[in-house]
């Protein structure tokens, strides 16, 4: 197996700005090297899908369409990632996705469902976030398509976006897993439990602990899929120990905590392409943010201390 790393340099999903150097700042944080030091065959000569700055862009594509902020830029990058993500699989390969802010896992969902239903395999999500990212434009506060991606490719929302690349659901509710929530909005939580998506909560943990919960998680991925989508929203981890991200909400996983997470996760022998997204450098101390990303993507790809 191969990694390709996919860079996707894109902030046009949500308010804060500087997402977009998210995967600068991860390769500069040592991701080949890294993944060199686990004898992991790796390529990032994948051409960086080329996304025009905001600053660039008129400002008439600034309305948003349907109560979706910058719907034209986000679906154009993200058609060519869904192509991307899905030739690497096809080939065999794990694409890692690299972001931008969240509104990319649009592409990496669409990419990975279509070649997963050309094999017959039933496709698992982790999402690993403080949010649901399961707004429609009806129950959106913000008009960010990185708030609505998640319900997009469970077929809920705008045509735009449920239909978007395949013309069909990405993905089954049923084996959508979540850890790290704690910030939902009132009518995003609604609709997550109207589709029956499963939430381990911040609660879930302090409870029953991290062990506890996470082979839940991967009993519910072992007993239902054959291969899982990992996308993992950086915020999810408590920002004293996370700064750099788009939106800070205390309460969150610990650094340790989501080593542990994802080092289960590359137990489970189904992870089979992953994003990293929402690091964001300009709130960043140091890349100390970006270096916990790389060591995340370690663990995901059987890394181990010992
Ligand atoms: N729920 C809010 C919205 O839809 C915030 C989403 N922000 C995120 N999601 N960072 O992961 O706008
Ligand atoms: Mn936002
Ligand atoms: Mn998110
Ligand atoms: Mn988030």
């Amino acid at each position: 197996m191969k990694v390709r790393i996919i860079e996707m340099p894109l902030d046009y999903g949500a308010s804060r700005r500087g997402a977009d150097m998210g995967p600068s700042a991860i390769r500069l944080a040592g991701l080949r090297d890294k993944l060199n030091s686990l004898g992991i065959d790796s390529d990032d000569l994948y051409p960086p899908i080329a996304i025009p700055p905001q600053e660039y862009i008129d400002p008439a594509s600034e309305l948003p369409v349907d109560g979706a902020k910058h719907l034209g830029p986000i679906l154009d990058a993200c058609g060519e990632l869904a192509q991307n993500v899905e030739s690497v699989l096809k080939a065999g390969d794990f694409p890692l996705i690299l972001g931008g802010d969240h509104s990319i896992a649009l592409g990496s969902l669409a990419g990975a469902a279509s070649a997963h239903a050309e094999t017959g395999k039933r496709i698992g999500v982790l999402w690993v976030d403080a949010h649901g990212d399961f707004n429609t434009t009806q129950t959106t506060p913000s008009g960010n398509i990185h708030g609505m991606i998640l319900a997009a490719s469970c077929g809920f929302g705008i045509p735009e976006l449920t239909g978007f690349y395949t013309g069909k659901r990405k993905v089954d509710p049923a084996n959508v897993c979540y850890i790290g929530v704690r910030d939902l909005d009132r009518g995003e939580r609604a609709l997550m439990k109207e589709a029956g998506v499963t939430v381990w909560s911040m609660s879930d943990i302090d409870r029953n602990g991290i062990s506890k919960t996470v082979a839940e998680i991967t009993r519910h991925f072992r007993e239902n899929v054959d291969t899982v989508h990992v996308s993992f929203d950086i915020d999810a981890i408590d920002p004293r120990f996370a700064p750099g991200v788009g939106i800070e909400v205390p309460g969150g996983l610990t650094y340790r905590e989501v080593l542990f997470l994802m080092e289960e996760m590359a137990n489970t022998g189904m992870v089979s392409s992953a994003d990293m997204v929402e690091v964001n450098p300009v709130h960043d101390i140091r890349n100390s943010t970006a270096k916990m990303a790389v060591n995340l993507i370690g663990r995901l790809l059987g890394e181990t201390v010992f």
